[in-house]
């Protein structure tokens, strides 16, 4: 999965015009993704809400030239308004890092007969979910959060097959609770659904490394190697050539699907 940030302050690739997000999105295809992911809100540490009339401005210009691309289109969004415009226009997937929590967001996906969603895990807010998150048992937690969103979805018509479960990595999580969500990733295989992970550039391989968020390619690489490893099937990466490469390999030498 390609990130399509279009945004003026993603943690790492912030700032491009509608254009350019065009054009990212063609560069991502061509260096191999199967899938894009547009956001046009930024969820960094501390990040603030962007309206819902500039959410939808800077999105929906480039999904439009997207879903022409030949590719499943994801829209990353927490607001059931965004969700229902993207879905009218034929976005092919809702990524909501609140898990559709927000009110009428539930019924903007179950109203769409086909789309997949991508539930993900986060404690707290984007604000605030960095000041000392605490948890008894990490991959507990997230798992029983994680099976509670699918139920609900469940109890309002959102057949299983069309969800996927995500771990959240750093959303209101320390860097030994993402770590710990990696090394136990494959106990959220139990809970029957694909797993998507995000590590790309993230700040925990930032400390992992003490690289810098610009330096930190080949440990995000190797963190989507990883994270393939331990049983995700789908991993959302702003490097996608280099993510590639590495699959490539691994699948020759017999780990893909190890
Ligand atoms: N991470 C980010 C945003 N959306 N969605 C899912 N499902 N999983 C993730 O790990 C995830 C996500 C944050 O990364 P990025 O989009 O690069 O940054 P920003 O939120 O600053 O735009």
């Amino acid at each position: 999965m390609g990130i399509v940030n279009i945004t003026p302050d993603s943690f790492s690739d912030g700032g491009r015009s509608t254009a350019a997000s065009i054009a990212h999105c063609r560069t991502l295809l061509d260096e191999g993704a199967d899938l894009l992911d547009l956001g046009g809100e930024s969820t960094r540490p501390g990040s603030l809400p962007v309206s819902l009339e500039e959410e939808l401005a800077r999105v929906l210009p480039v999904l439009d030239v997207a879903l022409t691309l030949g590719c499943p289109v994801s829209v990353d969004t927490n607001k059931p308004e965004v969700m229902r415009a993207v879905l009218e226009r034929g976005a092919d997937i809702i990524n909501d890092i609140q898990a559709l929590q927000s009110p009428g967001a539930v019924d903007a996906v179950a109203s769409h007969p086909e789309c997949g969603v991508c539930l993900m895990h986060m404690r707290g807010d984007p604000a605030t979910m960095q000041q000392l998150p605490h948890y008894d048992d990490v991959l507990g937690e997230v798992a029983d959060f994680l099976g509670e969103r699918m139920r609900v979805l469940q109890s309002r018509g959102v057949a299983a097959d069309r969800i996927v479960l995500d771990p959240g990595i750093g959303f209101g999580k320390s860097v030994a609770h993402n770590v710990d969500l990696l090394r136990r990733q494959r106990e959220l295989l139990a809970l029957g659904r694909p797993l998507l992970a995000g590590w790309s550039r993230k700040s925990t391989l930032g400390t992992l490394t003490g690289r810098g968020v610009s330096e930190r390619q080949s440990a995000s690489v190797a963190a989507a190697l990883a994270a393939v490893h331990l049983g995700a099937r789908i991993v959302r990466v702003h490097d996608v050539a280099a993510t590639v490469d590495a699959l490539k390999v691994w699948e020759a030498a017999g780990l893909l699907h190890g």
